[in-house]
């Protein structure tokens, strides 16, 4: 330990040495700043790139990063824990098209954040893990450093691309690669290994300063082939019963008008995938989002648009899709809008993929339809709307009927209807989601008005976002946040309410409280004193969690209070977190997706 100290005391006194410009040691012999140091060259090097804040947990070697940062004008949000830190990098960057940026300790805390890193890898968001580490000589060797690790070699199967600087004179072109290689094609998460020994190396200052690079045209566009632009329009036109597929792709590329003039000039129904909820509102007419189980086996062409054929979409095939087993491909001919040239096939054929960026892609598509068809774009025929339409009142009007329920004690639905209201009071707000019986019901019950204004689960379906997504949502956007949480997703992140309390963030935590994951009601079958596995305490008073740090708790039993909290958490914008007691029999296993577990215990 006392080597560590001693290398940190060094550190931070290089640094306080070229931020305040002296280069000697008496204070009384103050010369104009000639250095820079590594530190510096770190923050210029963002500021220089449009970065503005850094979400992270302080500690050897980076927390005179976290204090110099600050003091040069970018906002710093420390978090109690890296993977919570990392989460909200990673939304901040689907939210803005910048790099998230997460900061981290070595080893304990590089780990924390890996798994964020690794989720927005997986969900095409743009984020940038930097990890002070130990000295290289040192790990190589390995000879027993202070939290020591080979941090590189594990981060890069779970990166998009993973950079390391030693030299100070290096940093700009480690940053600008960082920044390039996360908002590039498919975005993705960056890590950058900054060693402790990076920090306080000084060089000239002018040489330093000119060694840093302003990217330029960080995401290229990246138009689409004309023949591939005709192929999928072809596709299209000849289509008896098509449908558009909105994935969170669509969200992030910003292309909101068009991809609205798009589908209303076609008349194509379209379905948004979770976070591509609020593209269009969830109201328009075109969307088929409660005929979802009648559209997918029976349209005819497909048109993904920044969506994969995943897991979330059965994969392209099976009865979801009208196959005949689960391995069938449903006969459907797929489009697929996407940057990435590797994505199509992935499951099932791909009759016309149209590789580019979402933007450039639907603005080509837009602009052949005007040229050849112009107003006389062919409708889609009237049999297939009419069917839609049929479905979705049916389903509308039985939803209505289930949500104007008020059963005592409160169940998701008779909850959700009370966050569907405030949701479409405040269109703006954001609404963060976890759980899965909490995810699934809110998925479907609270309508989303605008672009990007839901944050969830995603790709893998983790747990844990909940907070770390609030927080950024908030700093990012200044609007009021929503966080509907199931119990247990909100305990993976629940610390996090401190750092909402701290920096007075308007975020208002919903806790769909059933006692336990999924529900609450299970018992140990051995009769044993132990709790089942999936029960927690019962009646548990999570929103003194919130009071602890000066926020506001609720303890919300029926919708009114519910309602009541709501509305005040809004209009106040004071962090708040609502306690919302619901039935502990209330819930699935899995939620909806008891198919993908086999053994799901049936209630
Ligand atoms: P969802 O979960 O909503 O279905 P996915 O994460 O599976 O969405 O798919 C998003 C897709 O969008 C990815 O294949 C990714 O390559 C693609 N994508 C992301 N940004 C863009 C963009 N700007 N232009 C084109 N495609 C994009
Ligand atoms: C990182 C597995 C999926 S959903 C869930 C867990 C633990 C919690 C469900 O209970 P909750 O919601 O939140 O109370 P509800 O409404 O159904 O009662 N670890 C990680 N990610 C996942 N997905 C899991 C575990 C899981």
């Amino acid at each position: 330990m006392e080597s560590v100290t001693a290398a940190h005391k060094q550190t931070a006194a290089a640094g306080t040495q070229a931020a305040t410009g002296m280069t000697g040691g008496d204070p009384a012999n103050v010369q104009p700043q000639q250095e820079i140091d590594g530190f510096h060259l770190v923050i210029e090097a963002l500021k220089l790139n449009g970065i503005d804040t850094i979400f992270g947990v302080p500690g050897i070697p980076i927390t005179d990063l976290t204090r110099k940062a600050q003091a040069a004008g970018l906002r710093v949000i420390s978090f109690r824990h890296e993977q919570n830190a990392g989460y909200a990098a990673s939304i901040a960057g689907f939210m803005t098209q910048k790099p998230g940026i997460c900061l981290t300790v070595s080893a304990p805390g590089f780990l924390n954040g890996l798994t964020a890193l690794a989720n927005a890898t997986t969900n095409c968001f743009p984020m940038i893990l930097i990890s002070g580490s130990s000295e290289r000589e040192v790990v190589d060797l390995q000879q027993g450093d202070y939290e020591e690790m080979d941090q590189l070699a594990i981060a890069r199967p779970l990166a998009k691309a993973a950079f390391r600087v030693l030299h100070a004179e290096d940093i700009g072109v480690g940053i600008a690669r960082a920044i390039r290689a996360a908002v590039s094609g498919r975005p993705g998460g960056v890590y950058l290994d900054l060693p402790a020994k990076l920090f306080p190396q000084a060089m000239d200052a002018e040489a330093g300063r000119k060694s840093l690079i302003k990217v330029v045209d960080p995401a290229p566009r990246q138009i689409p082939a004309q023949d591939a632009v005709q192929r999928a329009l072809e596709l299209l036109k000849g289509a008896r019963r098509p449908l558009i597929i909105l994935g969170k792709g669509a969200a992030y590329a910003q292309a909101d008008a068009d991809i609205r003039a798009l589908i209303e000039k076609t008349g194509i129904p379209y379905l948004p995938m979770s976070m591509a909820k609020g593209l269009l509102p969830d109201t328009h007419e075109q969307s088929a989002s409660a005929a979802r189980s009648y559209v997918l086996p029976e349209a005819d062409v497909v048109m993904l648009i920044g969506a994969r054929l995943n897991w979330l979409l059965s994969q392209g095939k099976g009865k979801t899709w009208g196959g005949k087993t689960s391995k069938d491909w449903g006969g459907q001919k797929f489009i697929q809008i996407d940057i990435s040239p590797q994505e199509a096939d992935s499951n099932v054929r791909i009759e016309a993929p149209l590789v580019g960026d979402i933007g450039s892609c639907v603005s080509a598509l837009l602009a052949a339809i005007d040229a050849t068809a112009g107003s006389k774009w062919p409708k889609p025929p009237s049999d297939w709307l009419s069917a839609i339409a049929e479905r979705k009142t049916k389903n509308v009007a039985k939803m209505a009927e289930t949500l104007a329920k008020n059963p005592s004690p409160m169940n998701f639905h008779s909850a959700l209807n009370v966050v569907r209201d405030i949701v479409r009071a405040n269109p703006d707000a954001i609404l963060v989601n976890e759980g899965a019986n909490a995810l699934d019901f809110t998925r479907s019950i609270v309508d989303m008005y605008k672009p990007r204004k839901r944050l969830d689960v995603g790709t893998w379906g983790v747990m844990g976002i909940g907070m770390g997504f609030s927080v950024a949502a908030a700093v990012v956007s200044g609007q009021p946040v929503i966080a509907i949480e199931g119990d247990s997703a909100f305990g993976f992140s629940g610390m996090e309410v401190e750092t909402i309390c701290r920096y007075n963030l308007p975020v208002c935590v919903v806790i769909l409280n059933n006692n336990g994951v999924y529900r609450g009601d299970e018992v140990n079958v051995t009769g044993g004193s132990d709790p089942a596995p999936l029960g927690f305490v019962k009646d548990a008073r999570y929103e003194k969690m919130m009071e602890a740090f000066g926020g506001v708790g609720v303890h919300a039993t029926t919708p009114d209070e519910l309602r009541r909290a709501m509305e005040e958490a809004i209009r106040s914008r004071r962090p708040t977190l609502i306690n919302a007691v619901i039935d502990e029999k209330a819930g699935t296993e899995s939620g909806r997706i008891t198919s993908l577990n086999p053994t799901a215990k049936k209630k």
